[in-house]
């Protein structure tokens, strides 16, 4: 592994690294206009950070493998997270013309095919779970298991569930904790356990896991405190609340300073969790980018 890493150039690197792997993918060759894929290939090709396939890369690198040994494993976890994107943005769920600045699926293309797009790159993703060749069958089988459990009902659906319950109701701290455990945490935490149960490491999957914990909390956070700090007009008024919507944040519930104690507070138990090694250099970095980040 390469001693003092820069952070923001690994993250750059292999941002290019996966959205070649994306581009290479036969799922986002568009055959015809009007195909599945063509929605698929909009929303995948939008514009995100990459951070859960990142996780997978610097999970596999914190195991001692190189860090594309799992590059279908990367790539799934993507593949679900741009679905929930598309199917959170609908008009059944919180209704988003707009995702990352460009128009979000259903405005770019009828509504039914962006319903579709995701469900293909949920299916898609469990396609790539289930053929990955550099790890024993068994091994396969677990993790593919594992990430839909993170996505399913006991994860990611289970968060979204929750959050919609929680609209527009008074919700306490340990509740809106629980909404973003499974709403954000399920999905990094499965990047980063994911690399340990293919590579046979039973050993190291509690560590990434706790580490997953905290990271999940620090990045939901942040991201609640960009939200308010990131826009002027909600600066004073509705301190963090997603207006919109009447969601509660961690600004709104515990303000602005107490939040960013929060975040500094999980940051430091992420780092712990996985210890002081070499080996664990790039996922301290990775939490340090998430606390820090500014968009
Ligand atoms: C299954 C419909 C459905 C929803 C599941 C994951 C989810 C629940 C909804 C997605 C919307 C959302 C705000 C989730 C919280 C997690 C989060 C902060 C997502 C944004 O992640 P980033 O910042 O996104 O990594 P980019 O744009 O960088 O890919």
């Amino acid at each position: 592994m390469r001693p003092n890493v820069d952070i923001q150039q690994w993250l750059q690197e292999t941002r290019e690294i996966i959205e070649q792997w994306i581009n290479e993918d036969s799922v986002c060759r568009v055959a015809q206009p009007g195909a599945v894929e063509e929605a698929m290939r909009y929303s995948l090709l939008a514009g995100g950070k990459r951070l859960r396939p990142q996780l997978v890369m610097a999970s596999t690198l914190y195991l001692g493998l190189p860090a594309d040994t799992f590059r279908d494993a990367a790539l799934a976890v993507e593949y679900i997270h741009t679905y929930s994107l598309i199917h959170d943005d609908l008009p059944a769920m919180d209704n988003d013309d707009l995702r990352r600045g460009r128009p979000t699926a259903h405005k770019m293309f009828p509504e039914a095919m962006a319903i579709l797009s995701g469900d293909a790159l949920l299916t898609e993703a469990f396609v790539k779970m289930g053929t990955i060749q550099t790890a024993k069958a068994e091994d396969v089988l677990r993790a593919t298991v594992y990430l839909a459990r993170a996505a399913g009902r006991e994860g990611l659906i289970r968060g979204q569930v929750l959050d919609l319950a929680a609209e527009r109701q008074d919700v306490e701290l340990g509740e809106l904790q629980n909404i973003h455990r499974h709403k954000t945490g399920a999905l990094f935490k499965a990047a980063l356990v994911i690399p340990a149960i293919l590579s046979g490491n039973e050993r190291e999957q509690q560590a990434l896991l706790d580490f997953g914990e905290h990271f999940g909390l620090a990045f939901q956070i942040v991201d609640d405190i960009l939200n308010v700090v990131g826009d002027p007009a909600a600066m004073g008024k509705n301190i963090g609340t997603d207006s919109a919507l009447g969601k509660a944040t961690y600004p709104s519930l515990v303000g602005l300073d107490q939040a960013r104690r929060l975040a500094d507070d999980h940051r430091i138990r992420a780092k712990i969790a996985i210890g002081s090694g070499p080996q664990s250099d790039i996922l301290r970095r990775l939490v340090d980018f998430a606390v820090d980040r500014q968009w």
